[in-house]
């Protein structure tokens, strides 16, 4: 008999039907995914965050867009809450809700460079346990309390700060950031570094101050116990303290 031959062909092209539009109906259509697992919505010209994602989504590229803000919700309601890594750089971000980031727990890296971030809550990126690297460059507006931590997160390692129009630099804002091992401070205008914290730092490994207006370096800083790496290049300095350390970690092509 043919009839249940064809029968059986008709039944696996359906479910080939079924299952494609399935794939394709986890990603919006101003995205391109290659897999579940990632989406590019680059250059899209995109003022909302699209909705339609798979909820295995791990890798999610938002950058070159106009999106504005990212509510309480706009994750959560999208169900991405799988995200790996993220990133929404180049944007117009102004508004970052205290709870955005909430129950993302596999997030490992937030690029949120180049937006118009002015404040953060301080609590925005706390509960990321798998946390490791972030990006705030290029939000020239950025404001960092001096007098407490401004960021708080237990696993943070690699914090990216450069063009920010900072101009002076407390450590007391890196308080809340007992892993930090990297810290990239270039391309501002700081002028001076506030030695008000006794345990914030401790653990960096690599600070890079270069192109700054700094005229002298604490040694508080020069001193961090794991400081392995300080680059001061383009900058007034010509008073270093704690000399002692100074010539094994600073790198060469610094002025005193
Ligand atoms: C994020 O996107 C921007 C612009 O497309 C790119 O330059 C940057 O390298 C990306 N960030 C990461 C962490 O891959
Ligand atoms: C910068 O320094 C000024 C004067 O020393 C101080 O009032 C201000 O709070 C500092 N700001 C930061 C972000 O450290
Ligand atoms: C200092 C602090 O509160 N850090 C938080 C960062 O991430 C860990 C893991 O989720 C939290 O337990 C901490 O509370």
């Amino acid at each position: 008999m043919i009839f249940p031959d064809n029968c059986k062909y008709l039944y696996y092209l359906v479910i080939i039907l079924i299952s494609k539009t399935v794939v394709e109906a986890q990603c919006p259509t101003v995205c391109e995914c290659k897999t579940e697992y990632t989406a590019k919505c680059v250059k899209a010209n995109l003022k909302i965050f699209p909705i339609g994602f798979s909820n295995k989504l791990q890798n999610l590229d938002i950058s070159s867009n106009f999106i504005k803000n990212i509510d309480e919700l706009t994750i959560r309601r999208r169900y991405i809450t799988s995200l790996k890594q993220f990133n929404i750089s180049n944007n117009v971000l102004e508004l970052i809700d205290k709870k955005s980031f909430f129950g993302l727990g596999k997030l490992e890296k937030i690029d949120l460079s180049w937006n118009k971030i002015k404040k953060l809550y301080p609590d925005t990126f706390k509960y990321l346990p798998n946390l490791k690297w972030l990006s705030l460059q290029g939000n020239e507006n950025l404001f960092i309390k001096d007098n407490e931590a401004f960021l708080i997160n237990e696993s943070l390692q690699i914090l990216h700060l450069q063009n920010c129009n900072l101009i002076n630099i407390s450590m007391k804002s890196f308080d809340g950031l007992p892993t930090l091992k990297e810290l990239y401070l270039t391309h501002n205008f700081i002028k001076t570094i506030q030695a008000n914290s006794e345990a914030a730092l401790i653990t960096l490994q690599i600070l890079d101050l270069s192109d700054n207006s700094l005229c002298e370096i604490p040694k508080q800083i020069i001193r961090l116990p794991n400081l392995e790496q300080l680059d001061t290049a383009n900058n007034k300095i010509h008073m270093f303290y704690g000399n002692e350390k100074c010539d094994e970690i600073c790198q060469a092509h610094q002025e005193f």
